[in-house]
């Protein structure tokens, strides 16, 4: 079996630091199994940037290999074409999408110089693995490289439907370059299919059935691969020392009150203000819940150098201000917005302390913070999820209570029959979830994507 390779914007970690998430447990699986290369930027911007010295680390059979930025790599690629283009456009977001020529080509050179980068150290029977919105059009890198060894792609973001792709610039040439992966996956049916009809109604491709698409010469799978976490890891967390210190803090301070928790990097994919209007519509349509529920929200900062992500910060800040201000009494603060972050042992304590997880992205590729709550619950007492039917999540988690982020009355309605669920339901809904995340875990993911990549005959 050949070594794998494995791209992605950020690189590692590969030991348990406390802080890597369920991908990182994933691709440090797969990498550890073959042994192999993961290549990405090193976060770091220099005056050389992805022209100077590769920087490597060894971890047993895994080779770290990272590269600078410069700055006007970081502005056009990262900064730019990648975080204020494509994401805003493959969340559905083309009011926030900034068009630009120069940053499209910023990105297109990044991903070039990349491949340029990596194609040296690939070796004969290598299989390929690139991530994300960050490097669409790199396959098409390699390819030009000569490199012939099996490339699998994995987005995850949405994907959003022909129509609205369609504003984007060049979207035509961007997929196209997509299809010089073997297999394209996506976080759920709902994303293959719109890449899919993409292909057929913009660049006359044939849909050949179970996600086989042909265009041209050439054939590429594009099917759903939903991802997982390490559920059975994640629920010993939720009882590590760590997570019952933190859990007895919360339980100390709630003093029998209910906790609702939401847990998302600031963004304006995640829905936050629309969730805090959301509660407040629970206090106001059933009263009852004043003084004895509360919503904390824990909101690690994610790429705050970007004025998006400014201008919701102070929003919710007014917002918890205004709620605080409205219904707060001496003994109770109905929202805590906590703009740290967490060390993933104490987050699985906060979660198993909170009675109801509340996840509601407007728009979301999957959605880890649903699947992880789940993982955290006792059994014998579980919490209830009430997840927006936009996250990716939601396909495949039919028993949570799902609901549309939009409609205030809606969220408050499912907050309310979540509160107020008997422990019976709420036991029969818990164990089919934790059973399915049990199965579908990360490593699952990874291997079936592997597994049909490499049945790939170019
Ligand atoms: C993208 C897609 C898709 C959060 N706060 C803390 C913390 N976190 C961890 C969570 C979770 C992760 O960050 C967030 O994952 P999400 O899936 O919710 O969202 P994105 O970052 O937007 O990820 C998404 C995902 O890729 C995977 O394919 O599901 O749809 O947008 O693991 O636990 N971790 C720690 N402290 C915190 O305070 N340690």
């Amino acid at each position: 079996m050949g070594r794998l390779v494995v791209v992605s914007n950020r690189v590692g970690p590969l030991k348990d630091t406390g802080r890597a998430g369920g991908l990182a447990v994933a691709l440090v699986d797969a990498l550890t199994q073959t042994g192999g290369i993961w290549f990405g930027w090193s976060g770091e911007v220099s005056e050389e940037g992805s022209f100077g010295q590769l920087k490597m680390q060894k971890s047993r059979k895994v080779q770290m290999v990272q590269l600078d930025l410069t700055q006007a790599d970081y502005d056009e690629y990262y900064a730019g074409y990648a975080n204020r283009t494509l994401w805003p456009v493959l969340h559905y977001r083309l009011d926030l999408a900034v068009f630009d020529r120069r940053l499209e080509q910023g990105y297109r050179h990044v991903n070039e110089r990349f491949a340029t980068r990596l194609g040296p150290l690939i070796e004969a029977d290598d299989i390929i693995w690139v991530h994300d919105y960050h490097f669409l059009t790199f396959g098409a890198n390699l390819r030009s490289m000569e490199v012939n060894n099996p490339i699998a792609f994995f987005l995850h973001i949405p994907f959003p439907p022909p129509e609205m792709l369609a504003a984007l610039p060049n979207a035509g040439s961007i997929v196209r370059a997509m299809l010089a992966y073997d297999l394209i996956g996506f976080q759920t049916e709902r994303d293959a299919d719109n890449f899919r009809r993409f292909v057929v109604e913009e660049l006359e491709g044939i849909d050949l059935g179970e996600g086989r698409l042909k265009v041209g010469g050439g054939e590429v799978i594009a099917r759903a691969y939903p991802i997982g976490i390490d559920a059975e890891a994640f629920s010993k967390f939720a009882m590590s020392p760590d997570a019952r210190r933190n859990m007895a803090r919360l339980e100390q301070l709630l003093g029998g009150r209910q906790q609702i928790i939401g847990v998302d990097r600031i963004d304006y994919s995640k829905g936050l203000p629309e969730r805090f209007r959301a509660f407040e519509r629970l206090l106001e349509d059933y009263p009852e819940n004043r003084g004895r529920v509360s919503l904390m929200q824990v909101a690690p900062p994610s790429r705050a150098e970007l004025d998006a992500y400014i201008e919701i910060r102070r929003e919710l800040d007014e917002m918890t201000g205004h709620v605080n201000g409205r219904f707060a009494d001496l003994d109770w603060t109905p929202i805590r917005f906590l703009t740290k972050s967490f060390p993933r042992r104490a987050l699985a304590g906060i979660y198993r302390a909170s009675r109801v997880g509340l996840v509601t992205p407007l728009r979301d590729g999957m959605n880890l913070v649903a699947k992880e709550y789940v993982a955290a619950q006792r059994a014998e007492d579980p919490g209830v999820l009430v997840l927006s039917r936009f996250a990716g999540a939601a396909e495949g988690m039919k028993e949570a209570v799902i609901v549309n982020p939009h409609s205030a009355e809606e969220v408050a309605a499912g907050l309310q029959s979540a509160i107020t669920m008997p422990l019976e339901e709420r036991r029969d809904r818990w164990q089919i979830m934790f059973d399915r995340l049990c199965r579908d875990d990360a490593v699952a993911w990874s291997r079936s994507i592997m597994e049909d990549v490499r049945a790939v005959r170019r």
